[in-house]
């Protein structure tokens, strides 16, 4: 199978040797790497993982992050800069703990940082952070997103401008605990046993308003169907939703890309609206070392690179570092499965 773009994607890596992949950042712990192409230049906006000393648990409570970090790079390959703190949990008056994986958008001249938080109550939301420089400092509003909740948002701008945020993480994430419309705290992992053969929870997909502060619509569900149209079920655990949404769009469709969390694959599904429904494709990189996998797709001078992360600088599940590779595609977009 022949690449749209080459095989030597990163000098001196071959895609089929990636052994010599190196972290991006070695003196911090980074993770959930958002990437994005601003005035030519690639922004990273990633998780900033610290040694807390926090149990292991499932609610993910060792991911106890306290502040956020951006980097650049001139080309996807170069000189990585870190631009220092751009926002402190301290400084966010709505936030009690675990600042955990965020995005970021542009638009109305203005940049905006995107990240999940526990609320003092301990519940996820949303919140959102400005400012008039792709490297901050970030200033949060008061208050979460109204109507926002668990984990890993992803806004998706598309051609016509609209810009679209998915976001949703089961287990830790909470997802599944907003399930009757309201929140539960006694689900604590998924719907739990004897729900295997009902569709898997969704992430959720939403129009932000003009101002990028707010959800300009209802809630909907973000709908993953096999290949016959039927939809992926939660007990399909090497393919259902369980965290790490991103969108990107390639040749007019959209690739609607996750992690499958306790089975550690990132997938990816396709679809010809950025509401879905979208249909399950295949992997896009094998279990990572680690446990969690978490990823992000970007265009930069017509090819395209995944930023994903891994645990292999500190051999530790929460101390993770992120990397970078040549996402590369079949003719008809498919999208090529990485070895990592
Ligand atoms: O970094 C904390 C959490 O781990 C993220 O929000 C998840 O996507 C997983 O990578």
């Amino acid at each position: 199978a022949l690449s749209l773009s080459g095989t030597f994607a990163v000098p001196g890596f071959c895609q089929d040797k990636p052994a010599a992949i190196k972290p991006l950042v070695t003196d911090l712990f980074t993770a959930d790497p958002s990437a994005h192409v601003f005035n030519g230049k690639i922004f990273i906006y990633p998780s900033h993982d610290i040694e807390a000393n926090v149990p292991q648990d499932d609610e993910g409570g060792h991911f106890n992050m306290r502040d956020y970090h951006v980097y650049s790079m001139d080309s996807p390959t170069g000189k990585v800069t870190d631009h220092g703190v751009v926002l402190d949990l301290k400084d966010i008056p709505w936030a009690g703990r675990q600042l955990w994986a965020p995005d970021a958008a542009f638009k109305n001249g203005t940049y905006y940082l995107y990240f999940p938080a526990k609320d003092k109550q301990d519940v996820f939301h949303i919140g959102v952070a400005t400012s008039k420089s792709p490297t901050g400092p970030f200033k949060p509003q008061p208050e979460p997103i109204p109507g926002s909740y668990s984990i890993d948002p992803a806004v998706f701008t598309d051609l016509d401008g609209t810009s679209y945020m998915y976001f949703g993480g089961i287990w830790g994430g909470q997802l599944q605990r907003w399930h009757t419309g309201k929140y539960e705290k006694s689900l604590s992992t998924d719907l739990g046993k004897g729900h295997e053969n009902e569709p898997a929870l969704s992430a959720k997909v939403v129009k932000m308003s003009k101002d990028m502060l707010s959800f300009d619509e209802p809630l909907r569900d973000v709908q993953i169907v096999d290949e016959n149209g039927k939809p992926i079920l939660a007990g399909d655990k090497d393919r259902r939703f369980f965290e790490g949404a991103w969108m990107h769009k390639f040749n007019n469709k959209y690739y609607f890309s996750y992690s499958t969390g306790d089975t550690h694959f990132l997938c990816y599904a396709e679809g010809s609206s950025p509401y879905g429904p979208f249909t399950y494709k295949g992997v896009i990189m094998k279990p990572v070392e680690g446990w969690t996998t978490h990823h992000s797709i970007v265009d930069f001078k017509g090819k395209w690179y995944i930023y994903y992360h891994d645990a292999a600088l500190s051999g530790k599940t929460h101390l993770r570092n992120i990397k970078v590779r040549e996402l590369l595609r079949e003719k008809d977009g498919a999208i090529r499965t990485i070895e990592p």
